[in-house]
Formats: C-alpha cells, structure tokens, sequence
C-alpha cells in the first residue's frame, strides 16, 4: 500500500478519467488512488474497471446513484481511514486540478501543515476559461464565506487539498452536513475550529474541456445557508 492517497469523485467522466489515472501514475509518487463513482450513466466505471487491468493501485468504490460530491468524500475517506494512508487528497475527475500539482501539496503536508488546500486565489486569480459569472459566483462566495465564517483561507470552496491522517481521524465524518459542494466549506472549517493548521498552495485551476459540470442552484442555496449553520452551530459550542 501506498504513503498517499487521492480520491477521485465521478459522476459522468469518461472523457477524463483515463488521462487523470494516467497523470498521477506518471507523476512517480507513492500514492494510490480511489474512484468514487455514483453509478455514471456514461459508464465511467467500466472505464476504471478496464484500467485496474494495468494499474494495481488504482481502487473503485461504486455507488447505487448520485448522492452527492459530500457523501462521496466521507465514503472514501472511510474507506482511507480503513487503511494505512498518511496523507490523503482529494481531486476532480475533469482535470481543472492538474495532477502534478499533487507533489506539492503532499510536500507541504510533510512539512507538517495539517490540511493544504491548492488555492485559485493566493496571488491575485489563477483560474483559466471561466465564463464571468462563473468567476464572479465563486470569487464571491468566497469573500461571503470569509466574512460569514472567518475561515482564514482565500479559497474556501477549492476541491484540491491535502489532509494529514490526524485530520479525518478527529473530524466526526458522521456529523457531516453538506452533501454537495459547500462540504468544502465545511471540511475546511471544522479543521481549523479542531485547532489543525492550513495552509495555501498555488494553483492554476483550469475549466473542464470535456463533461459537464454538475454545479446546480441547489447546490449554491445548500453553501448559502451551510456558511450560517456552521457559524452558529460553532458558535453555541454544538459544532462536534
Ligand atoms: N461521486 C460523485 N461525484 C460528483 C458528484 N457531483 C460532482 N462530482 C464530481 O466532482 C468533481 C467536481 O464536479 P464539477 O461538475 O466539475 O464541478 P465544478 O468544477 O464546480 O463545475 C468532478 O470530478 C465530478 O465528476 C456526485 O454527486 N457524486
Ligand atoms: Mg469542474
């Protein structure tokens, strides 16, 4: 078994999942990786299926449906925490999250940082072909966050990060709330309230050119209100 493990979350990324598999193995890191896919109608697991013929450390966790990118972080975070990885990563399927950029946020964990997020907004904004509004829902979302939570973080809602095992061994997966993307939010806040330290890494975060995003109005209402709930939950020491 490998130092290191990266979970993948699928949902319709047959057009990408090949090269990220690639990507990492050719990254020469002693890491492993976990697909966790929620039964893509497009059959991306078939694809995994396929690759696990060549690749040895390339796992699959599937799913009966689309349950959220949340829940399908705890499960492979359960999964990992069966195991004996040291640091664990979480990456998207659609290649916004360029795979070399994993050496350096495991290296930063090695240093002793507790979680490391790889950050869109550390210099300035390093995000590349995405429509306006798109640019102007996450930037503000992020200063939203901040000033709801006080989340000492430039990029709350980024998807690429890196934890020390510590980490998700003292976060109660259970009490987890979110089950789309304001899990971001939450995983980054519970950690920092736990007292473990973060930190940014740079990255170039850069649109999917094949697939679809799975961004939905739901998804923004759930973050919208998620920020409050973990601030006043915090707040009345109930945050476990
Ligand atoms: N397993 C699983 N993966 C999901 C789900 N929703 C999104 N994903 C994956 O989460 C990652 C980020 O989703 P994406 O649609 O690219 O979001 P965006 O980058 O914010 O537009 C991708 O790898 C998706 O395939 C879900 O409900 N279940
Ligand atoms: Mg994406």
């Amino acid at each position: 078994m490998a130092e290191s493990l990266v979970i993948v979350p699928t949902y319709n990324e047959k057009d990408n999942i090949q090269t990220v598999v690639e990507r990492v193995n050719a990254l020469g890191v002693d890491i492993d990786i976990l697909v966790v896919d929620d039964n893509s109608p497009d059959g991306t697991a078939e694809i995994v299926k396929e690759l696990q013929t060549k690749y040895e450390n390339l796992h699959l966790m599937e799913r009966v449906g689309k349950l959220g990118l949340g829940s399908a972080y705890v499960a492979g975070f359960k999964w990992a925490l069966k195991r004996d990885y040291e640091y664990i990563l979480e990456m998207d399927a659609d290649l916004s999250h360029n795979p070399f950029d994993i050496p350096r946020l495991i290296n930063r964990a090695k240093e002793g940082y507790d979680v490391v997020i790889g950050s869109r907004y550390c210099n300035g904004v390093n995000v590349i072909h995405w429509p306006i509004k798109r640019l102007i829902l996450s930037y503000g979302a992020n200063k939203y966050t901040r000033m709801v939570t006080g989340l000492p973080i430039k990029d709350c809602t980024s998807g690429f990060k890196c934890y020390r095992r510590e980490v998700l061994e003292s976060i109660d997966l259970e009490r987890i709330k979110s089950s789309g993307y304001s899990f971001q939010i939450e995983m980054k806040f519970r950690a920092w309230k736990k007292g473990f330290s973060l930190v940014e890494v740079p990255i170039i975060f850069e649109e999917r050119s094949e697939g679809r995003s799975k961004m939905t109005k739901a998804i923004i209402y759930e973050a919208v209100f998620m920020v409050w709930k973990l601030k006043i939950l915090s707040l009345l020491g109930l945050l476990k």
